[in-house]
């Protein structure tokens, strides 16, 4: 399985070059919303330092590649068309892109931080962006409202016959967000609800859809736009905010990645995506240099582009996945392609987990795991740790 992020926002914020920067696809971009009208699925990447190494094996990856001791891990990235106020009434493109959005697993909200933009995407000035990072979360909300009240009608009406708990109901009227009777019933309960639907009120309503939300469309801030001024004095406003103190805010810029990436492949810079800096190579004018020296002093105060690190946060620290590499404990000299492989899996995932990731025979035939780094074996309940190297042995091999 791969997994999934979901670029959410209103129009014009950068959603189209972001996509372009971390695909180095060619989807349309322009300064006026709706750019974007079907959501466009490509293939990004997510960095792990390579096990390879260590092992003084040579790394031959079966998806993605690896640059210097770096594996670029596949994960798919959807540009979605953007959302105004409104959207979950029908407006602007409305009702569809909600529904594209859970095909994700993790958004990423792209956010002008520069302030150009108005709520519609229409060009502007001093726009506050925090408008429209609450904007999309109450847009999400209101969403998740209308479904959930579906939801409670469906227990109240004995829609399928039966005597069904609420959060058997509700799971079934809300398994679009990939929850289930578990997670729903949490959530009642850590909101201190009876779980009778008859107890709540209206603002019980609102805070369940708030939280079911938070759970199922876990999020991270992609401040764009970070290459202006504005955007700059933006953002350290609001990281200095308590209000958004909670908020997971990666500052980006998509210009910078894309021409980064642009030059790189010109062979005028060495650049790999999510590097710190760059060295400039190639023969470049004078203009050129001038632009590549700002996007440099850019860079190296914000720690990159952030395009990478936006997509990284979104797996690593929010979805809290680790990456796990198939091993081979005996020194295998790489006719099994030891480094063929690298498994994203939410974080927790036991030996016996991964055996069933890699194949279900060999999950059922599982006998137990070596931990190839320490060449010792472990059993099928330990949890394996981000970059864990590990042989399953099976009856089903
Ligand atoms: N300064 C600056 N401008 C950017 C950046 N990223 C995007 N833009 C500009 O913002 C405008 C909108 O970019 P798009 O990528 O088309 O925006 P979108 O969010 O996909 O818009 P819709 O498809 O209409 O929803 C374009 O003029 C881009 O050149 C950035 O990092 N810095
Ligand atoms: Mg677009």
């Amino acid at each position: 399985m791969s997994y999934s992020i979901g670029l959410v926002g209103k129009p014009s914020v950068g959603k189209s070059t972001f996509f372009n920067a971390a695909t180095m696809n060619d989807v349309p971009e322009g300064a006026y919303p709706f750019t974007t009208i079907d959501p466009t699925v490509g293939e990004a990447y997510v960095r792990v330092d390579c096990a390879a190494p260590e092992f003084e094996e040579t790394c031959t990856p079966s998806v993605g590649f690896c640059e210097e001791g770096t594996r670029y891990v596949p994960t798919k990235l959807v540009d979605v068309a953007g959302l105004i106020p409104g959207a979950h009434e029908g407006n602007g493109l409305g009702n569809q892109f909600l529904t594209d959005l859970n095909e994700t697993d993790v958004l990423v909200h792209v956010v002008d931080f520069s302030g150009t933009t108005d709520a519609e995407g229409e060009p502007t000035e001093d726009h506050d962006p925090r408008e429209d990072i609450d904007f999309l979360e109450r847009e999400l909300d209101m969403w998740y409202l209308e479904v959930l009240e579906k939801g409670i009608e469906r227990y109240r009406t004995g829609y399928d016959g039966g005597e069904d708990a609420i959060e058997e109901d509700l799971a079934e009227q809300m398994s679009a967000f990939r929850t289930n009777e578990d997670e729903i019933k949490q959530v009642i309960l850590s909101l201190d609800l009876e779980l009778d639907p008859d107890e709540w009120d209206e603002t019980d309503h609102e805070e369940l859809a708030r939280e079911i939300r938070k759970r199922t469309k876990p999020m991270v801030i992609a401040a764009n736009k970070m290459d202006t001024p504005e955007a700059q004095a933006n953002y350290a406003e609001i990281v200095d905010d308590p209000d958004y103190e909670h908020l997971t805010i990666v500052p980006a810029s998509a210009h910078a990645e894309k021409a980064l990436k642009n030059a790189a492949e010109q062979g005028v810079v060495d650049y790999d995506a999510g590097d710190e800096d760059f060295a400039i190579e190639g023969d470049v004018s004078a203009e050129q240099e001038q632009g590549l020296e700002q996007i440099r002093e850019f860079v190296t105060g914000y720690g990159g582009t952030g395009v990478q690190q936006a997509l990284e946060t979104a797996l690593f620290d929010v979805l809290d996945l680790v990456a796990v590499f198939p091993g081979s404990a005996n020194g295998s000299k790489s006719e099994k392609g030891v480094f063929r492989d690298c498994f994203l899996l939410p974080e927790g995932s036991t030996a016996e987990d991964f055996a069933y990731h890699l194949h279900s025979d060999i999950g059922d035939g599982f006998l137990h795991a070596i931990d190839c780094r320490s060449e010792r074996q472990i059993g099928a309940d330990s949890e394996l740790d981000h970059r864990s190297v590990v042989e399953i042995v099976s009856t089903n091999q």
